[in-house]
């Protein structure tokens, strides 16, 4: 169950060793989607846990939110789930390291193989959150339906969360940039812009064990005043975004002072933690995409910030 070699790469340095089976499916819209299919940890003592009822059941857009920290070594096997489909699917992550063989791309592309699930016969990618890793990043298809792109804009993609070894993230709270905890962050918001529409996932650390519950289209994402809360906020597709949340202040990775738009182009993303209603207030406080025909075409929702 162990591979040999997934335990020999995580010995030296104690960390985390991941186990995680995800599957490529069809929803009944017609769109692609991953979903979980088991994620078991063994830490550094030897203990090991199943992660699995953590994650919705089912295919969601965006895929499962998985979390690493610097440091951990993942075994990532893809089943192919897409029914009346023999084409490959396969996950390019990225931000972490890996070797060509885990690259998800197609022979075409990497001249060594087609490193892609087929229906019965599953792929297995290994990937190291070496230091230096530590950010949002996204996952995706490469190779479904067209051997050099793939099919990312038909929803297979999601989001690999690797968190600093130090649990730590620098954010601008009460005025100060000061360093988090990321044990008091008890919310996180994944959002991805995909053309003119917001997809959101929740990662909720209250629900004991934690919980990722599937917000779907344009969500309204809620928080108790005062809590500490992340967003992750993420492109893909074509266009070119600004997200922007409303009556908030932020800071950027290595930035020195607060902002409250950013550009988002496709995989391009940011990462933040902002004390809900810090200095506002409660209130349904507005988040958009700050292009005007995206803004005209529904791309908003809601953070809800409550007594
Ligand atoms: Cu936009």
């Amino acid at each position: 169950m162990w591979p040999a070699a997934l335990l020999a790469a995580s010995a030296a340095s104690a960390a985390d060793q991941h186990l995680i089976t995800l599957k490529a499916s069809a929803m009944p819209s017609g769109q692609l989607a991953y979903e979980m299919v088991s994620h078991k940890v063994k830490s550094s003592t030897g203990k090991e846990s199943d992660l699995t009822d953590r994650y919705a059941s089912g295919p969601t857009i965006p895929g499962p939110t998985l979390v690493m920290k610097e440091g951990d070594v993942a075994e990532v096997t893809l089943q192919h789930g897409i029914a009346d489909s023999a084409l490959p699917v396969s996950i390019h992550v990225h931000g972490v390291h890996f070797k060509i063989d885990s690259d998800g791309t197609m022979k075409v592309l990497n001249g060594v193989a087609d490193e892609a699930a087929f229906p019965d016969k599953p792929y297995t990618y290994k990937w190291t959150a070496a230091p230096g890793t530590a950010g949002t990043w996204a996952y995706h298809d490469h190779a479904f339906g067209n051997p050099m792109l793939g099919a990312e804009d038909k929803g297979l993609f999601g989001t690999l969360i690797i968190n600093p070894a130090s649990g730590k993230v620098p954010a601008l709270i009460d005025g100060k940039i000061v360093d988090v905890d990321l044990a008091d962050v008890k919310r996180e918001f994944i959002i991805w812009m995909h053309e003119t529409t917001f997809w959101g996932q929740e990662l909720n650390h209250i629900i004991e064990g934690g919980k990722e519950i599937p917000l779907w289209t344009n969500p309204t994402v809620g928080a108790r005043l005062g809590e500490k809360v992340r967003f992750h906020v993420m492109g893909i597709g074509t266009a070119f975004h600004t997200f922007h949340l409303h009556a908030h202040r932020w800071i950027e990775p290595g930035a020195t002072a607060g902002v409250d738009t950013v550009n988002i182009g496709p995989i391009s993303r940011t990462s933040f933690i902002v004390k809900a209603g810090e200095g506002v207030g409660p209130g349904d406080w507005h988040y958009h995409c700050h292009v005007i025909q995206h803004m005209q075409s529904g791309m908003m929702g809601d953070f809800r910030v409550i007594e």
